[in-house]
């Protein structure tokens, strides 16, 4: 699932300094199953299933910060070194894994609300 990820294609396309990018060389596949990417006002997807204690991860290349509160307090039953909600600073990715089956719902409080706008949905099954 990790994958180092050489991001010379876009840095040329961009014009970006490569140099920009190269803290942010070692990333995850947005396509990956277990695996949200953040864009400057959703997550995509917005739901995604994953097995009991195998890593959720998100990937902010938004050029944002992000933050992801989970809904429901459920969702201190993430695992490992790591639980609860966190910030996502752009060009950051972070794991968090459950140890229950269930449905946690989350949502980024700069831009969205448990019910509106920026949310999604980790089903752990
Ligand atoms: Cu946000």
């Amino acid at each position: 699932m990790l994958r180092r990820f050489f991001l010379l294609a876009a840095a040329a396309a961009c014009g970006c300094r490569s140099d920009s990018l190269v803290d942010f060389s070692q990333i995850l596949d947005c396509s990956d199953s277990n695996t949200f990417c953040m864009t400057t006002l959703s997550f995509t997807p917005t739901s995604r299933v994953v097995g009991v204690n195998a890593a959720a991860i998100w990937i902010n290349e938004s050029g944002v910060t992000h933050d992801i509160v989970f809904d429901t307090p459920e969702a201190a039953l993430a695992v490992g070194p790591e639980a609860g909600n966190f910030q996502a600073a752009h060009q950051t990715y972070h794991v968090r894994k459950f140890a229950a089956a269930g449905s946690y719902a989350f949502h980024c409080t700069i831009h969205g609300t448990a019910t509106s706008g920026m949310r999604g949905t980790v089903v752990v099954q």
